[in-house]
Parts: structure tokens; sequence; C-alpha cells
């Protein structure tokens, strides 16, 4: 995935068609959009064959399973027309390698979940961060997820995934700013709510792409 703007779009919206015209109406601000289950359960993995005529898809459904069943969701998702997805990295090095094969044969990326943004997160998943972050970057992964929420928690992962590209949600309604994400070391942020629930998506957008200090060339 191409770094322009710096922005991802969540769309997790039950309603496709809104989801759809809202990425058509930010496209020129955002480098990709995110889909999760909520929009995937809502009208099938369609969905993502159209939004892809847009923009770049990542699918978001944090696979965490043994490794031939995430083969069979990554192939099913780079097959409906999307060119990332993420997966959970606390399963272990059999099961993100298996994510990671099959997108190097369908060429698309793999993003590895490190750390999470919502106050849980501190009771399992932080334990494990730093050897998640160590095999994913041993395997090639193209990025990690990392909080936007917790610029000190986001710094550590920066410092301990070197040069690999992080994305961070947690922007907005969870309590993250976007320009302290990026002095903090994330490369792209991640939003939903605050764009699509804002009576202005564009104006939403617009204003978070500023936070981020992109500038058109
Ligand atoms: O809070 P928002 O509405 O901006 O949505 C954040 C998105 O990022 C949402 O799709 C969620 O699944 C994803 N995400 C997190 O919020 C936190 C994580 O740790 C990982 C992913």
């Amino acid at each position: 995935m191409q770094k322009n703007t710096g922005l991802i779009f969540a769309a997790d919206l039950e309603n496709g068609r809104r989801a759809i015209n809202i990425t058509n109406e930010i496209s020129d601000l955002i480098d990709a959009v995110k889909v999760n289950y909520p929009i995937i359960l809502s009208n099938g993995l369609q969905i993502v064959e159209e939004l892809s005529r847009t923009k770049t898809v990542i699918a978001d459904l944090k696979i965490a399973d043994v490794p031939h069943i995430n083969r069979k969701i990554c192939r099913n998702v780079f097959e409906a027309g999307a060119s990332a997805v993420i997966c959970h990295g606390f399963t272990g090095k059999n099961s993100i390698e298996a994510c990671i094969e099959t997108a190097n044969q369908m060429y698309g990326d793999v993003y590895v979940v490190a750390e999470m943004s919502h106050p849980d997160a501190e009771r399992f998943i932080h334990h494990a961060s730093k050897e998640i972050i160590n095999i994913a970057s041993q395997l090639g992964a193209d990025g990690l997820i990392a909080p936007a929420n917790d610029p000190k928690r986001l710094q550590k992962v920066r410092k301990q995934s070197k040069n690999m590209r992080i994305l961070s949600p947690g922007v907005g309604v969870q309590g993250g700013g976007a320009k302290t994400a990026i002095q903090a070391g994330a490369d792209q942020i991640i939003v939903g709510r605050s764009i699509y629930d804002h009576r202005e998506p564009r104006q939403a957008a617009e204003k978070i792409v500023q936070d981020i200090g992109y500038t058109n060339p």
C-alpha cells in the first residue's frame, strides 16, 4: 500500500452504500479504506470488490486462527479484491506465516496487530508485543498495528520495530490525536467514527490530513 496523505478510512458501517459514498467523497484524502466484520457481515464479500474499484482495501479481519484456516481466510479476501489483510500476532509464528505466504502468492500485504488501543489491552496483548514485533519483522510482514491513543506505547513499538511501517487506530473518539501519533512514530492513521459520524465527513477527513501534516504536492 502506498503512503500519500497518511489517512486510512475505517468504513465500519453496516450500510454498504453509505460506506461507498463516503469513500468516494474522500477518496483523494485517503490512502486506503479498511473494512472490518460489521460491513462484511452485513454486505457480504461483494463490498470488498465494490470498494476496491475506488480505493485500496485493507481487510481488517484480525485473523487469529490455525494456519490452514488463516490461509483460506486470506485467499478469500484477496480474491475479493483486498490488497492487504490484518492478522493478530498473539497466535504465533506459524499462523502469521500462513497469512504472509498466502499474501505473497497473491501480491498482497500483511499487517500484524502488535498492540491494541482499548484499556483492557494492557492485560494480555501488551505483555506479548515485543515478541510479536520480532516475529512479524523476521517473517517479513509489511507492517504493524499499534495504538494512536497511547503515544508512549506507540513510541516503544516504533523503537522495537525499527523501520517497519506502523498503522495506528485510536484517533478521535478513542482519544488519540493524529499529530501526536505521527510524532510518536505512526506512519499512517486509521480513523472511523470521527469521519463517518461527522456531519461533513469530507471536512473531518481534511482536518485529520492537515493534522497528519500532509501537504498537497
Ligand atoms: O475508533 P474508530 O471509529 O476510529 O475506529 C477504529 C478502527 O480501528 C476500527 O475499525 C477498529 O476495528 C480498528 N482498531 C482499533 O480501533 C484498535 C485496535 O487496537 C485495532 C484496530
